[in-house]
C-alpha cells in the first residue's frame, strides 16, 4: 500500500496549486506516494484545518502524513497530533527539507539545521506544557523528561551551529579558490518552482553524459557532468526559487544558493507558458535575488521553456520585454522545450560560445 500524503492548501495559494503540489512532490515522490489535497478557506484557531475535516482524516487510516501549506502555530501541531497521531508537517518544514536535499556545503547544511531548530523550539516548549498533563506520548519522540532534555539539547546545538557558521565564513574564500582548481566550468540552473529546471537537467545530463565513473567533487549533491562537442562542464540543478518563502528561513535559502555565486554561468529557466505579467514579476524578483547573493557580471542565459505550450506572439512579447526594457542581449535568450527536446542544442551552443568553447 502506497504512503498517503494529504495536503491542506490555504486559499491564498489557490492560484499556485501546481507549484505548491510540486513542493510536496520534491520530497514525497509521486511514484511512491498518493498525494491528495484540499483547500482551507479560513484556518481553524485550534487545529488550522476545520474540525470536521480533522475527524474525517482520523477515520481514514490510510493517510500517513498531513502537510499544511502554511506556517503552523505550536498549538496547531499539538492539537492535531493529539487527535490524529500522524506526522504533521507545515510549509516551513517542507521547504527546509527541500533545501536540505540541495545543500552541499557545510555552511548551507548548518543554516538549514539552525532554521529548523529555531522553528521547532517553541513547539518543544509547548510540548513540555502538555506533557505535564501526560497527554503527548510519542510526540517528537518523547515524554515529559524527554522534551525537557530535547529543549536543552536543541539550545546547545543552536549555539554550536552559530559558532561554526562564523568560523566557516572565514574559510569561505579558501574554499572558493579550491573550487576553481577543479577546472571544469560550473553551470547552475536556476528558476522558480515548476519552471522545468529538473527536466532540463535530466535531459542534458542523460543525453550528453560521459560514460564511466569520474573523480570530480563538487559542493552540490545535485550535480552532474556533461560533454558536448568534446568539452566537459559541470551542471548543477539548484534548489530554485520558491514563491513566498517565510522570512525566518531566508538566510538558509541564500546559503543554499551558494553554488550559483561560484558558478561560471547561470541558466535561468523561465516557464514561458505563464501569463506575461507573472513572468515579468518573476524575472524582476530573480534579478533582485541575484544581486542579494552577490551575482555580479556573471553571464546569464535565459531559457524560455515550455514553448511547446504557447504561440509565437507570446514568446515575442516576453523577448521584447527582456531586451527592450531590461537590456538583456538577444543572443542570450533561447526559447526551448526541455520536455519535448526542442532547441536544446541551440541552448548548448549559446552556452559554449559564451564560455569560449567555439566550434571548430
Ligand atoms: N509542456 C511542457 N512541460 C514541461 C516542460 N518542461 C518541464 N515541464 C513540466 O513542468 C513540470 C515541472 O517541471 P520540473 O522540471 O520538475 O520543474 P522544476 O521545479 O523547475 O525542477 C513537470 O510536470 C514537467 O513535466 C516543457 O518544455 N514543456
Ligand atoms: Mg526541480
Amino acid at each position: 500500500m502506497a504512503k498517503q500524503v494529504l495536503v491542506a492548501i490555504p486559499n491564498k495559494y489557490k492560484g499556485f496549486i501546481d507549484e505548491e503540489i510540486s513542493l510536496v512532490k520534491a520530497i514525497y515522490n509521486s511514484n511512491n506516494c498518493d498525494i491528495d489535497f484540499f483547500f482551507v478557506r479560513r484556518p481553524n484557531p485550534k487545529y488550522y484545518i476545520p474540525y470536521d475535516r480533522v475527524l474525517e482524516i482520523k477515520g481514514n487510516i490510510d493517510v500517513d502524513t498531513i502537510i499544511i501549506m502554511d506556517i503552523l502555530k505550536p498549538r496547531h501541531f499539538i492539537n492535531l497530533y493529539r487527535v490524529l497521531r500522524r506526522e504533521i508537517i507545515d510549509r516551513m518544514q517542507l521547504i527546509l527539507k527541500i533545501f536540505a536535499l540541495h545543500a552541499g556545503s557545510r555552511e548551507a547544511q548548518l543554516q538549514i539545521e539552525l532554521a529548523r531548530l529555531r522553528h521547532e523550539l517553541p513547539l518543544i516548549k509547548e510540548a513540555i506544557r502538555y506533557a505535564k498533563l501526560g497527554e503527548l506520548h510519542g510526540f517528537l519522540g518523547g515524554g515529559r523528561y524527554g522534551f525537557e532534555k530535547h529543549y536543552t539539547m536543541a539550545k546547545k546545538r543552536m549555539a554550536r551551529i552559530r559558532r561554526e557558521i562564523n568560523e566557516l565564513r572565514n574559510i569561505r574564500e579558501i574554499r572558493r579558490r579550491n573550487r576553481e582548481k577543479l577546472g571544469y566550468p560550473h553551470i547552475s540552473i536556476v528558476g522558480y518552482t515548476c519552471a522545468g529546471k529538473t527536466t532540463l537537467f535530466n535531459r542534458l545530463t542523460k543525453q550528453y553524459k560521459p560514460v564511466g565513473p569520474e573523480p570530480f567533487t563538487t559542493l552540490s549533491p545535485k550535480a552532474s557532468s556533461l560533454v558536448y562537442n568534446g568539452y566537459k562542464v559541470i551542471l548543477i540543478d539548484t534548489v530554485g526559487f520558491i514563491r513566498d518563502i517565510p522570512p525566518e528561513i531566508i538566510e538558509a535559502f541564500y546559503a543554499t544558493l551558494e553554488e550559483v555565486v561560484y558558478s561560471d554561468l547561470i541558466i535561468n529557466v523561465i516557464d514561458s507558458s505563464r501569463r506575461f505579467n507573472d513572468i515579468r514579476a518573476e524575472i524582476r524578483s530573480t534579478r533582485e535575488i541575484f544581486s542579494h547573493i552577490g551575482v555580479h557580471g556573471k553571464p546569464i542565459v535565459y531559457a524560455l521553456n515550455k514553448i511547446d505550450l504557447i504561440d509565437s506572439n507570446h514568446i515575442k512579447e516576453i523577448m521584447e520585454f527582456m531586451y527592450g526594457e531590461l537590456g538583456i542581449r538577444k543572443e542570450y535568450i533561447v526559447p526551448i522545450s526541455a520536455y519535448k527536446g526542442i532547441n536544446i542544442n541551440s541552448l548548448l551552443d549559446t552556452i559554449y560560445s559564451i564560455l569560449g568553447y567555439n566550434e571548430e
